[in-house]
């Protein structure tokens, strides 16, 4: 097993140097991003008091540059890496990633400005009406801001899955094959088969431009009506082509962390997946469902057609597959093949587990009767945190580690330190989406800036478990920078 990557060909060093900046750049917005969440969760205990406009003012910048900032930008980053190193071919054209770098850099400043100076509070969706019916709590420049911060980060979006596309044609690879559909035939014509860990990135980037698209669309109409021209659009079809985007959204996350996954384990194993057509077949099937599921948000909007709710369901269950077919192939190599434990090994396990936790909770969201009694409460909350936090997150730690010691040449700088980083992150994010899931269970409203009556003994436990999240995020960061540093040291 060969941890530090060989490869120190000049299109690897430049995709592997562009990434490590994006990584910098979204470390320093978890550390700003996850302190808001740390302050929103303590004031829910009561014990700081600050108005509830400020609080829904934090949590909407926490929830945009947690899941936008972090999340987003950071998996858009870590692809390049991952890419260049699975196709073992160079960007296709690194001036729009670059490019890309800077309007997200911008867009993530108006949103910081919208909130911070112009008090918007509208949360991370921002459903219409709620930024133009706002009581007076912010002036329409907010709005205007807000929503052109969103749609720089959307076109940044556009730009970086269209520079994936283009990457895997420069080399020489079909895009249809590479969306799973190559897995069809049993044999390929010509032989050559796709590299299973790049299908679920190529998945991500058709998807994301097909829902981006008429996101764009919708923020542009908004932000005419924020300047006051037009009035009046239909809310219902608003809500729709919000979560027409806002489901996808999240595989802009999810779909890369699986490809990090498929990547590690042929990078820790030194050897090809197992399960490779069935993965490829899974992953077909998600090509078609992605893009459609996003009204299982809308569950409780009865106006939609009950066929509609009951698709939903179903649909929803079906993208669980590519998932499962993941976790599948994920236990079938660590215990079919040599797997050896790192960092990445070590953190690539524990997010596995997370997902299964994550994914679970999700299929209780998507049951139409289950979601009448979760709905709007800290149950929703708590899934997303555990998607986010436990796997998400979790896994690019340790993707990141791959990348901090290819980039520096040398091993993790302090290994047992790397260890106790780890496990305070891990257990404490277990902890405090428990809290979570409790409050949720019996019946904590979401987006509340005081605890729901008798419920704030939960809230409380939840606060050392937050601490020692915070305290995992600054370990792992510290032995990043160790590691990186330690090699210019060596060089110098
Ligand atoms: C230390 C880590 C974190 C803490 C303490 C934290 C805390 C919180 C709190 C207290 C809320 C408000 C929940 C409510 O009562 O309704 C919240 C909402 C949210 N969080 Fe986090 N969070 C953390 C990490 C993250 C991460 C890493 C992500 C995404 C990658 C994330 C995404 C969100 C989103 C999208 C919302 C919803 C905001 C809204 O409804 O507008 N959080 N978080
Ligand atoms: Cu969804």
């Amino acid at each position: 097993m060969e941890l530090i990557s060989k490869n120190n060909k000049p299109h690897i060093k430049e995709a592997r140097d562009l990434a490590m900046g994006w990584l910098m750049t979204g470390l320093t917005i978890l550390i700003i991003a996850t302190l808001l969440g740390y302050l929103n969760r303590l004031t829910q205990t009561g014990v700081l008091f600050y108005s509830a406009k400020a609080w829904y003012t934090l949590m909407t910048l926490h929830g945009m540059a947690a899941f936008v900032g972090w999340g987003v930008f950071i998996c858009m980053g870590l692809s390049f890496y991952a890419i260049t190193n699975i196709l073992d071919a160079p960007l296709h054209n690194i001036k729009i990633a670059k490019a890309a770098y800077w309007i997200f850099m911008v867009g993530v400043m108006l949103l910081a400005v919208a909130t911070l100076f112009g008090n918007f509070a509208g949360s991370w969706v921002f459903l219409y009406p709620l930024p133009f019916e706002n009581g007076g709590a912010w002036d329409n420049w907010a709005n205007f801001v807000w929503i052109f911060g969103v749609l720089l980060a959307g076109v940044a979006i556009l730009l970086v899955n269209y520079e994936i596309l283009m990457t895997v044609r420069l080399a020489g690879v079909s895009i249809i094959a590479a969306l799973g559909f190559e897995a069809f035939k049993e044999k390929p014509k010509d032989g050559y088969k796709v590299p299973t860990p790049l299908i679920p990135f190529v998945v991500n980037a058709v998807g994301m431009i097909i829902a981006t698209i008429p996101f764009a669309v919708l923020l542009v109409v908004l932000l005419v009506e924020s300047t006051g021209v037009t009035t009046g659009l239909d809310a219902l079809a608003a809500k729709n082509v919000l979560w027409w985007f806002g489901h996808p959204v999240v595989y802009a996350l999810l779909f890369p962390v699986a490809g990090f996954m498929y990547y590690m384990l042929e990078r820790i194993t030194g050897t090809e997946l197992i399960g490779e057509r069935i993965t490829k077949l899974a992953w077909a099937l998600a090509v078609i469902i992605q893009n459609v599921i996003g009204s299982h948000h809308v569950y409780q909007d009865l106006v939609n057609p009950l066929w509609v709710h009951v698709m939903m369901q179903i649909l929803t269950y079906g993208i669980t597959i590519p998932s499962l077919a993941s976790l599948f192939v994920f236990v079938g190599q660590v215990y079919t093949k040599k797997f050896e434990w790192s960092m990445p090994a070590r953190f690539m396990f524990l997010a596995a587990l997370g997902w299964m936790l994550a994914g679970m909770t999700g299929v209780i969201n998507a049951t139409i009767l289950f979601n009448g009694f979760i709905h709007n409460t800290l149950f929703i909350v708590a899934h997303f945190h555990t998607m986010a936090l436990l796997n998400i997150s979790t896994m690019v730690f340790g993707i990141a580690y791959f990348l901090v010691m290819d980039y520096s040449g040398m091993p993790v700088w302090n290994e047992k330190l790397a260890k106790i980083g780890m496990w305070t992150w891990y257990l404490g994010v277990i902890g405090a989406v428990h809290a979570w899931f409790m409050q949720g269970i019996l019946g904590g409203v979401r987006r509340s800036y005081v605890s729901t009556p008798n419920q704030n003994l939960f809230t409380w436990i939840s606060i050392p478990f937050f601490t020692m999240v915070l305290i995992g995020i600054y370990i792992t960061v510290y032995v990043y920078w160790k590691t990186v540093t330690q090699s210019i040291d060596t060089r110098e």
